[in-house]
This record gives C-alpha cells, structure tokens and sequence, in this order.
C-alpha cells in the first residue's frame, strides 16, 4: 500500500514523467510544467535544458540521465532487484552497471535485464542468511545460558573462598597469639646469650686494639731511630720497603704519601694513621729480606748486611733484621739497649713474621652447642609456631590470589547478555600456506610458522572495539612481539553471525597487523527484531 506521499509522486502521474536518472524520492523536484532549480540552489534553468547532455548546475543535478556532470548520479530502477545509484560517468560508458540495463540507454538492448534473476539469488541468498542468522540466534540462547551458569559458578566459587579466607584471617589471629606466647620466652633467653656474646665480642675488640696498639708502638720504636719520639721524614727514607718505585731510594713523593698529610709521626697519630699504611710495606721489607738475612748471618764477612744494625748508623739500621738477629742469638726482641722506656712490653714478640698464635676466642659455636637445652627448646616451640603462622599466610595468599583472579575473569566484558563468557578459555585455530594463527579470545593471539619454530606473539587481549551502536563486534589485541624495525605486533577480530565458532580468515593488511574473521553465534542477532540487527 502506498503511503500518502508516495502515492502521490510515484502512484499518481508525476512517477510515469520522472526523467531519466532520477531518484524516486526526487522526483517531485522534476516539474516538466515548471523550471527547474539546481538541487543545490547553484541556479534555475529550463526544463528543457534537464537532461539536455550539457552540465548546468553544480551539483550535476539537471544531468542525471547523462554522462555530462562529472559529479552526477544516475539511478537504476532494476526492478525485480534492488535499486542501484552510480556515478552518472558511467552513463553509455559500454558497461552495463544497472541489472535492467537502463544506464546504457543508448545502445537499445545492448544489456540484458538480469534484474529479476539477480533479485531471486538475492533473495535466497538472504534467505539462507536469515535462517543461518535464526540458528545462530539460538545457539547463542544456550551460549548466554551456558554463559550465566559459568558465571554463577565462579561467584559461588569466589563466595566459598571468602568464607575460607574468613576463617583462615582468624585462625592466623590465634596462631599470632600462640606465636607471640611462645617468641617472648625465646626472645629473653635469647637476648641473654647475645648479651653474652656482646660482652665478648667487645672484650675481644678491646683485646685486638690492645694488641694493635703494642704492636704499633713496637713498630714505632723501630722507625724512631734516633729515639726523639717522633718518626721523621729521614727515618723513613730508611726503609727500602717504602720505596715503592723500585727506583732505588724513597722519594719525597714516596714519603709524603705515607705520611698521608703530616709533617712526621708522633706515637699517638702513628697508631691511628701511619701504622695502618706502613705495616704492609714494612713487612714485605721483611718478607724479602729474610733469606738473605738468614744466609747473611751465618757469614760474618758481609759486615753491611750481616751485621746487627745500630742506631750509630741509621742508615742501615733495620729493627727487622736486628730481632731476626738477636732472636737466633736467644735475645727477646725489644730488649735492645736503645729500648729503656719500654719494660713490660718488652716481652711482646713483635717480629710480624711469626703467624698469630691460634686464639680460643674465634672458635664460633655451633647452633648446637651455643644454647643451653631450655633455649633450644624454646627456640624449636618458637620455630614450630612460626612455620604453622607462615603456612597459614601462605593460605591466605593463595586464596587471594585465587579470588582476584577469578573476579579478573568474571569483571571482564562478556557482551550484552554474557553471550561471550563461554569462549573464554577456549583457542581458534586458521591455517594459512605460511602460518597457523591461534586466537584465544579474551586472552591472546599468536601466530606460528608451518615450518616450526616458536609462537610469535600478535597480542593480548585488549578491547572491544564496534561501533557506539553496537560494541561487540570487533576485537582488538594488543601489545604483541615487537615487529622489526616496526610497531607491537595487534590483531582486530571482526566477528561475523554464524552457527559455530570458527576463525575463517586471517591476513596481514599492514605489516605487523592481523586481521582475523571469527564467525560466532555470539554474533547474531534476532533476525525477527529490526532493531537488534545492527
Ligand atoms: C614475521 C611474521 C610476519 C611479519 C614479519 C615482520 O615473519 O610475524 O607476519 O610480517 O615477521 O617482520
């Protein structure tokens, strides 16, 4: 039935004068009795000039019937079929464009009418499109269903766990008490044995600067040569060990660096810097003078070396030697004559090339042996609290994650109806001759070549990415391997109704980004209802 103003311009008269190439909806603008006003007001002309092979109007709306306006637009009836509009160009260009053959009017019959043989394929065509489009409408019913059943089951599961997470909080509370009832009597008989061990360790620090000390002052009395109580710059010029060069004497240079800053050495600043620096010097002196020295005394012609240094002759007098020397004669070192101020001391064996007697002190205990029995029962109480507590942390954590991930998975945007919950979880495959491309929506995409090798990455899940009207129909994944010397590989799955799930088609319109074609039921869409079918 036609409506009011269709029937006035295509039931009525003015249909059987519409022009050539023009649009039903525009032809009531074709007045034959009036003038005729370019569609875009660009001017008026007569009706006689309307299709008249010569553009007049800008828009190209007097030629719609010709070739003559590049930017005009022909329209084809194709009864039987649909209706077709093209570019008014291809007007007796010698193709057929139109199904009723009507742009190429001037030829006659040049073109077969193949508008109602087309118009019938089409028509089954839809036809089998609304039926497959019906069935996957119902599959998806099921889908949405299965869907909610999924879901419902993961917040039941998400529920169950936050009851044992309930539970587990409060048992940690009683095993934190428990633990804190056993960890004070550990912590006391602990804190009495680090005392202890403190104590000693602070004796033996005590000891060991002592010890530094004598040793120090032992080194001191053998650097002051002319016993003044200072260690000068000629004293150290002395010791061939500081030559450090090996250029033969101690250059200033050589001296101003063991005196790190000072003019000379007084015994206090001696302890504290110079002896530190100087020791390792002094000592390889020692080392290295040793077997000539041990050679040496047993010559009595090699008077230089040989002989016991004095402090007459500085210059040679070496403190190294002379205990060497007097020790083999059974003389203590440091009971030298130049040595009066020293007494007590004297009996400390200063030669540093005599290793450390082995001290008692350092001999750590063994966990074992370190504690009293009533300690390491209360440390293995303790102990025993503490693994229990840690298990239980451990429980807690793991039933966190478990919730955070399964909410991860249920707060995800499953389409409008949940339609797509069921396809989580599950991977499509598409072969192509190079490739074969997996795609798990909701999780990722790969690709992976036929002649072996591993999956390359083309993305993660992303987002929907349809239009305002309807979002769910194309899927983006995203910050896949990095392509060479180009972007993060992503794909878009545009998804088409079909009554399986099904990766169709696969290709790669710019390198490095995938298109894939994913045919669901999740996609279709109540063929009945107009306004679901988007
Ligand atoms: C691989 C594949 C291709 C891609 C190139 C880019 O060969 O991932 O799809 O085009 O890398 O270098």
């Amino acid at each position: 039935m036609c409506p009011l103003l269709i029937f006035l311009l295509i039931c009525s008269g003015v249909e059987s004068i519409r022009p050539r190439g023009v649009r039903v909806e525009l032809a009531s603008f074709y007045n034959p009795a009036d003038e005729f006003s370019c569609l875009d007001g660009s001017g008026t002309i007569p009706f006689i000039q309307v299709n008249d092979d010569y553009c007049d109007c800008d828009d190209g709306s007097d030629e719609p019937g010709t070739s003559a306006c590049p930017n005009g637009k022909f329209y084809c009836d194709n009864k039987g079929h649909n209706p077709l509009l093209i570019p008014s160009s291809r007007v007796n260009d010698g193709i057929c464009d139109c199904c009723d053959g009507s742009d190429e009017w001037e030829a006659g019959s040049a073109c077969e009418d193949t508008c109602l043989e087309l118009g019938r394929a089409a028509r089954e065509e839809a036809e089998a499109q609304a039926k497959i489009a019906l069935q996957g409408f119902r599959i998806k019913q099921d889908m949405i269903n299965e869907g909610k059943v999924l879901q419902d089951e993961r917040a039941g599961k998400v529920a169950d766990k936050e009851m044992m997470k309930l539970q587990l909080e409060s048992q940690k509370e009683a095993v934190r008490l428990e633990k804190e009832a056993a960890e004070a009597p550990e912590k006391e008989a602990l804190d009495f044995y680090r005392q202890l061990e403190e104590e000693e360790n602070k004796k033996k620090e005590e000891e060991d600067k002592k010890k530094k000390d004598e040793e120090a002052e032992q080194y001191f009395l053998a650097l002051d040569l002319d016993k003044d109580g200072y260690i000068s710059r000629v004293e150290l010029q002395t010791r061939t060990g500081l030559d450090t060069n090996k250029d033969g004497e101690v250059s200033e240079d050589e001296v101003n660096f063991f005196l790190a800053g000072h003019e000379q050495f007084d015994l206090e600043i001696f302890k504290t810097t110079g002896f530190t620096l100087l020791k390792p010097y002094l000592d390889l002196e020692q080392q290295n003078s040793e077997p000539e020295s041990a050679s040496n005394t047993e010559s009595s012609d090699d008077t230089e070396s040989v002989s016991v240094p004095t402090p007459e002759d500085p210059q040679v007098y070496d403190p190294w030697r002379a205990n060497q020397a007097k020790e083999e004669e059974g003389i203590e070192a440091g009971e030298d004559e130049y040595d009066d101020d020293e007494d007590d001391k004297d009996d400390v064996d200063y030669d540093i090339s005599d290793s450390p007697p082995a001290d008692s002190s350092t001999h750590k205990p063994q966990v074992e042996d370190k504690y009293d029995e009533k300690t390491r029962g209360l440390i293995a109480a303790a102990e025993e609290i503490r693994k229990k507590y840690q298990d239980v942390e451990r429980q807690l954590n793991d039933i966190d994650r478990d919730i955070k991930n399964i909410k991860e998975v249920m707060e995800k945007d499953f389409g409008y109806e949940n339609e797509f919950v069921v396809l989580s979880g599950q991977c499509f495959e598409y072969t192509d001759n190079e490739y074969v491309y997996k795609m798990c929506p909701f999780d990722s995409a790969s690709q992976r070549s036929k002649n072996g090798g591993g999956e390359t990455r083309l993305g993660s899940w992303g987002e929907w990415l349809g239009s305002q009207e309807n979002r769910y129909t194309q899927m983006k994944f995203t910050g896949g391997a990095q392509c060479w010397n180009g972007p993060q590989r992503s794909a878009t799955i545009i998804l088409h109704c079909g009554t399986e799930n099904q990766l169709t088609a696969v290709s790669e319109p710019n390198r490095c980004e995938y298109e894939m074609h994913f045919v669901t039921p999740a996609a279709c869409h109540n063929p009945s209802s107009t306004h679901d079918e988007l």
